[in-house]
Parts: C-alpha cells; structure tokens; sequence
C-alpha cells in the first residue's frame, strides 16, 4: 500500500514536488515549514499544518515524508532534514514527475527527485536524497551520490560519477566518464571536461577551479 506524505518546507521546491505529486495521485496529508507565519495557508491547495512538531503526530509506519526543501537557506538544511526525521524512523518517499523518462533498471534510492521533462538513461543511479531537478539529462551509466543537486538543465553524458552534497549548477555540461568530487560547486553553464576534486568549486567553459 503507498501511503500518504508529508512534505517538508513550503517554498519553491516543495511547489514543485506538490505538483508531482498531485500529477502521480499522490495523497498529501499536508506541509509542514518552520516559518510560523505560514500555518494555514495553502501551497496548490494543500495546507501547511504548522511546523516540524506537526510530524510528531503521525506514527512513522502511517505516512512518508518528503523532503521539500531545496538548495537555498542554510547550507546543509536539507542534509538536515533528511537525517534528522529517518533518524526517527520516518522514511522519505521518492517523487518521480509522470513527464520524466526514468529507464527501467535506473536505481533510485531512498527520497530521490526526479522532476518534470527529466531523462535518466539506463544503468544511472540516484542517490538518496538526490534531486534530479527539471528537464536535466543524466546519462547512461551515471552514478550520483546521496545529497546531491542536478539542477534545472544540467546535461551530464555517459559514466558520469557524482560524490555526495555536490551542486551542478543550472545547464551546466559534464562530458562523459568524469567523475567530479563529494561537496563540489559546479557553477552555472560551466562546462566540465575534466575530474574535479573533493571540496572544488569550478566555473567556466572548460570549467576551472576558483576560490
Ligand atoms: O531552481 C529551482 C528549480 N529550485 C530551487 C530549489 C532547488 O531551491 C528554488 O528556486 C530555490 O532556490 C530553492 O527552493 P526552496 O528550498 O524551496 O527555497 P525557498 O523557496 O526559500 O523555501 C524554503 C522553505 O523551507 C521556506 O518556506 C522555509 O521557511 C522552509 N524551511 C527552512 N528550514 C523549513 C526549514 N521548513 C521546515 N519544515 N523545516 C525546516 O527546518
């Protein structure tokens, strides 16, 4: 049986997992979003209930989260939000757009996002927590770690592997076989054609480094 979730964070990204969501019949129970001022009001007709303490009232084998905060706000909040509620034995529900072409052995793991036009290509995985975010394209072969933000139109070729918490910027381009680091900045229409580092921040076409 799918149960119904509970999205967390009623901001930019929760609007637009709300919307998948409601596209793929899910049932929402409600949102929940630590801005106080928010309890009541309706995100695509869904109400935010109040805040973190609302999840407290359903038992974790009742309901499934999912994480709507995106890469804004205090680094590392979504990081955050994903340990701290699975810690509690809550698990966090995978959100697939019904217009993404997602191939049929692609493994997503646990709370992974895949968003509206999205092309993931056969033997890909996502990692948990992963946000494959709209209309990017991730090839064959691709591995992408836990925590990490493909964002909207990043072209990533085949054999790409991506360590965990890194951020490849809007339609940026990696060619295939790189492997780029865990806690990377890939910024904005960078084009990377070669393996970046752990802990790196590169821009540009090519893509270097920068401080
Ligand atoms: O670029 C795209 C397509 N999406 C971006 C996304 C990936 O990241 C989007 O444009 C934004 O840049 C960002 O979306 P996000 O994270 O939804 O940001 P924002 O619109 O600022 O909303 C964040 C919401 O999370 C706010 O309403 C905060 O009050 C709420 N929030 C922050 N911390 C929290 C917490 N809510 C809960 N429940 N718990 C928290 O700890």
């Amino acid at each position: 049986m799918t149960l119904p979730v509970l999205v967390i964070g009623a901001g930019g990204h929760a609007k637009v997992l709300i919307e998948a969501l409601l596209a793929s019949s899910a049932v929402i129970a409600g949102i929940v979003d630590s801005d106080r001022s928010l309890a009541g009001s309706m995100v695509l007709g869904v109400p935010v209930l109040g805040g973190d303490e609302v999840v407290g009232e359903f038992p974790p084998e009742e309901i499934h989260l999912v994480n709507g905060l995106g890469s804004t706000g205090l680094p590392g909040a979504r990081r955050r939000i994903f340990d701290e509620f699975r810690g509690r034995g809550y698990r966090f529900a995978s959100v697939v757009h019904p217009s993404a072409i997602v191939a049929s052995d692609v493994v997503l793991h646990e709370g992974a996002q895949v968003m509206a036009g999205a092309v993931i290509q056969p033997g890909a995985s996502i990692g948990g927590n992963s946000i494959v975010n709209t209309r990017a394209s991730v090839d064959h072969d691709c591995v992408i770690a836990a925590h990490v933000h493909v964002a909207p139109g990043v072209t990533m070729s085949g054999g790409v592997r991506v360590g965990e918490a890194t951020h490849i910027g809007t339609a940026a381009a990696v060619i295939q076989g790189v492997s780029i680091g865990r806690g990377c900045l890939v910024a904005a229409g960078a084009v990377v054609t070669r393996d970046i580092a752990d802990g790196a921040k590169v821009r540009g076409v090519p893509a270097r480094e920068f401080a």
